[in-house]
């Protein structure tokens, strides 16, 4: 059910990173997707799929058409969703630097989390370039973004959807990528009356979602520093203070020592550097 999005979990975590998997809670019931993949697969006739309106520009083009993260809004199949679209990897448009923005921003209009991220492949040859993709993703998004991720495959209007999983059992690369992901789902793009498809996709994020909460926008941040910096930027506060305090206690100890002025000479002086994770 929609209240069943970005749960708790109730599992030890495994990691620092998942303790914030699920520690945000969305009382509204919306349900916040993310589009990935190589420019041109169909992203953003997906995006309009799942809204179930022709909300972004879609088209045939030589050139990258989506240049920036972007969301929409709809309620849709009984559900409020919104949807976050954004360029390709490789987008030739942008900029390593400027690329990497939009997908830190992908995670940021997506606040307070991300239920899924789909990674956008169309319904062809499946080769170990979408593979590459694939591990691109989970550079830029952290190891944990697999946790979140459903391959979705378009042109479902293409194939007889009937042979997906024989043709995912004949070839090597799709059954690994999909083993490494948490599903898979086909939509065909020129039916967008066909709402049973969004109905499907909808249930597989809410399983989904129900096992592993949400990634978050903290998840993001420590895939881009690394934990041990993550965790020093959140807690150096804290740690300082307690350092101060106790400092603060043994001076007090000392001075209270018979010979205390001598005592006090003797107190390190302990200065805090910043550490350096480089
Ligand atoms: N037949 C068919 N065509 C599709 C389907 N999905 C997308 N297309 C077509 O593929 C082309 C590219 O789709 P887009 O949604 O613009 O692709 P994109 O990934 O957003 O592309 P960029 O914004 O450039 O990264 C368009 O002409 C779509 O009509 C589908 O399920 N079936
Ligand atoms: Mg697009």
């Amino acid at each position: 059910m929609a209240d069943s999005v970005c749960r708790r979990r109730s599992q030890p975590s495994q990691n620092a990173a998942e303790m914030h998997v699920g520690t945000q809670r969305q009382s509204n019931g919306n349900i916040n997707i993310v589009l990935l993949g190589k420019t041109g697969v169909g992203k953003s006739s997906s995006g309009n799929t799942i809204l179930g309106e022709n909300r972004f520009t879609c088209k045939k083009s030589l050139s990258p058409v989506t240049n920036e993260s972007r969301i929409e809004k709809s309620d849709t199949n009984g559900r409020s969703v919104s949807v976050i679209d954004t360029p390709g990897f490789f987008c030739t448009k942008l900029s390593k630097e400027q690329l990497a923005k939009e997908f830190a921003r992908s995670v940021k209009l997506s606040a307070p989390g991300v239920h899924a991220f789909l990674f956008v492949v169309p319904f062809d040859r499946f080769t170990e370039q979408e593979e590459d993709i694939l591990n691109k993703v989970e550079k830029v998004y952290g190891k944990d973004v697999l946790k979140h991720l459903i391959i979705l495959f378009t042109h479902g209007d293409e194939f007889d959807i009937k042979d997906i999983q024989s043709e995912i059992a004949g070839n090597e690369v799709a059954k690994r990528v999909i083993q490494k992901c948490r599903d898979y789902h086909v939509l065909n793009n020129k039916d967008l009356n066909n709402r049973q498809q969004v109905s499907d996709l909808l249930l597989k994020i809410d399983s989904m979602v129900e096992m592993k909460g949400c990634y978050t926008n903290e998840l993001y941040e420590c895939a881009q520093i690394g934990i041990f910096e993550w965790f020093w930027e959140k807690f150096k506060e804290h740690f300082l203070a307690f350092i101060d305090y106790f400092r603060g206690k043994i001076k007090e100890f000392i001075m209270s020592m018979p010979d205390a002025a001598k005592q006090e000479e003797k107190l390190p002086l302990v200065k805090m550097n910043e550490p350096n994770f480089q």
